[in-house]
């Protein structure tokens, strides 16, 4: 008798050690994603954010679910960082300048003229480097997963047509929050002023003469109502990094991770795909909607106006600037 209780509280103990330990091992079941762009829908972050959140729901058959904060519902872009840093938003679709000011690696990508084309952006932040910059934004509590893009960057502005870099001198041209962003328009001229998205506001009170972005921000952002000027100067590529929160990151199981990491990149390579599939048709848009374009500027006086940004303190960090040298000797 004495013998069957004690077999009893031994399988009692055992099957409550087993409910205990799956509480505390089994992940919890359902996973829910703040994911956050300033931009609104339509934007290149936008589709992005969309598309990842098509595949991941898919995939996970409704175990991960995402949320997504758009047109700056959670803050300009450094605000949204700050959270992500925090988990408090666990991930994040950001144009690379406001990345900057978090780690100054981020500056290496936006250097004028790094890349010829979209082939060797693809290549080159697709491969090795890119890796490396990713894996780096650790050190500032970030899990960089991959990069998508809002495209080469373009002039326009509401004084002249520009066509070199002499045109330019005095003009008040709006920059992201990036200090390399501010030393490109320093060393071409202008008169740059840092602001956060959105700008349309200040173009048209005319607080500012000028901008510069891709070709899609001028069509979903209607800048040909208050811009009249552009000049394809691509004086930039400008990539978004597509950010997980690594205080998140870190808590979520290996499968999981690997779902959210391939998901995020299908979603990326597909946007950028379709960013670059639209932008024949928009500069015709632009055009019909009035804007007088400069298609051949003096891409040479531009070059030679930036040549010594290398050699700035921007780019003075030892670990910046190993990897700024790297990227140029693997794309000049
Ligand atoms: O897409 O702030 C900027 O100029 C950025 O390019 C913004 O993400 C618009």
């Amino acid at each position: 008798m004495k013998k069957g209780i004690v077999v009893l509280i031994i399988i009692a103990a055992v099957i409550a050690a087993y409910f205990i330990w799956k509480k505390v091992e089994a992940p919890p079941k359902l996973v829910e994603i703040k994911l956050s762009v300033v931009t609104k829908p339509g934007s290149a972050q936008n589709i992005a954010a969309e598309k990842f959140k098509e595949l991941i729901e898919q995939r996970s058959k409704g175990e991960i679910k995402v949320k997504i904060f758009h047109s700056a519902s959670l803050g300009n872009e450094t605000e949204i960082l700050q959270q992500v840093q925090m988990n408090t938003v666990q991930m994040a679709v950001i144009t690379g300048g406001p990345f900057d000011t978090f780690d100054p690696i981020a500056r290496v990508i936006n250097y004028p003229f790094l890349f010829k084309d979209n082939a060797q952006a693809d290549e080159i932040l697709d491969g090795p480097l890119g890796t490396e910059i990713l894996k780096s934004l650790e050190s500032s509590g970030f899990k960089g997963l991959c990069f998508s893009e809002n495209g080469f960057r373009n002039l326009t502005n509401n004084k002249r047509s520009i066509k070199s870099p002499a045109d330019i001198k005095g003009l008040k041209i709006r920059v992201m929050a990036s200090a390399i962003h501010k030393a490109i328009w320093q060393a071409l001229g202008a008169n740059p002023t840092p602001m956060p998205w959105p700008i349309y506001t200040e173009l048209e009170q005319g607080v500012i003469d000028g901008q510069e972005n891709p070709l899609w921000v001028m069509e979903v952002y209607k800048f040909y109502e208050i811009q009249e000027y552009m000049t394809l100067s691509r004086h930039v590529y400008s990539y978004h990094i597509d950010v997980a929160s690594l205080k998140w990151w870190k808590k979520l199981d290996s499968k999981t991770q690997d779902m959210i990491q391939k998901a995020m990149y299908e979603a990326a390579v597909f946007q950028r795909k379709e960013n670059r599939d639209k932008n024949a048709a928009r500069l015709k848009l632009l055009k019909e909607k009035g804007m007088q374009v400069e298609e051949n500027p003096d891409i040479a006086a531009f070059r030679a106006k930036v040549a010594n940004l290398k050699d700035m303190d921007l780019y003075s960090d030892p670990r910046v600037n190993a990897m700024l040298l790297k990227m140029l000797d693997a794309t000049q």
